[in-house]
């Protein structure tokens, strides 16, 4: 069978984690530290969208091979859609994920609609030719934040089904609902039609 490689444009290791638990054979993905580069990928822009697109094409400059990149945002109603882009530096730079979930926790106190949702949207670069996908996952902010698992706003998100946040999931639980397992599924089903 055909080996698919793919660069990863991310220099984030929990999304690497994630990522190769759903893209396995035929695809390979290559991090951007196999691959021997060591940049801060830029992100200046106000959509997901338009971030994700300057992460791959910057990645596929350098490594002219097919590769993708995400963006994903935590969207909360009440906040109108905040801390959304900017959901890594929510709290400021050099801030770090317990800032960003405590700022959410303080500017959510004493409103009754916490309904949020994550949004990823990952970019790929295939032969040349940029193509996006988009997954959304449905859930509320909880008040008090619970579980050790996963990353960022994980101990304060709980998806529509479950009344566990996604940091009491394992990785494979938390692919039975994620936004970026389901945008992963798209690039999979586009990639299989192209090369399989
Ligand atoms: P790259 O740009 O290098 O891929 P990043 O960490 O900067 O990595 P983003 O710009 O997409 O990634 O930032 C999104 C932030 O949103 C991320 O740092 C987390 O705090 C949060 N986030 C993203 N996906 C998440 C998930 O599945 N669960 C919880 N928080 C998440």
């Amino acid at each position: 069978m055909e080996i698919i490689e793919l660069v990863f444009a991310t220099n984030n290791q929990n999304k690497v984690n994630e990522i190769r638990s759903i893209l396995q054979t035929p695809f390979h993905v290559i991090t951007l530290k196999d691959a021997g580069i060591d940049i801060d990928i830029p992100e200046p822009h106000a959509t997901l969208e338009a971030n994700a697109s300057e992460k791959s094409s910057t990645i596929h400059r350098i490594t002219n091979m097919n590769c993708f990149s995400e963006d994903t945002g935590l969207e909360v109603f009440s906040l109108n859609g905040e801390p959304g882009v900017k959901s890594a530096r929510y709290a400021g730079e050099g801030r770090n994920f317990q800032d960003n979930i405590n700022l959410l926790i303080e500017k959510l106190k004493g409103k009754p609609d916490r309904t949020a949702q994550f949004r990823t949207v990952v970019s790929l670069i295939w032969n040349n030719q940029e193509f996006l996908f988009t997954g959304i996952c449905k859930g509320r902010i909880i008040e008090i934040q619970k579980g050790s698992e996963g990353f960022g706003y994980d101990p304060v998100f709980v998806p529509d089904g479950s009344d566990k946040s996604f940091a009491e999931m394992t990785m494979d639980e938390k692919n039975k609902f994620s936004h970026r397992k389901k945008a992963v599924v798209q690039l999979i089903e586009f990639l299989k039609q192209k090369v399989l």
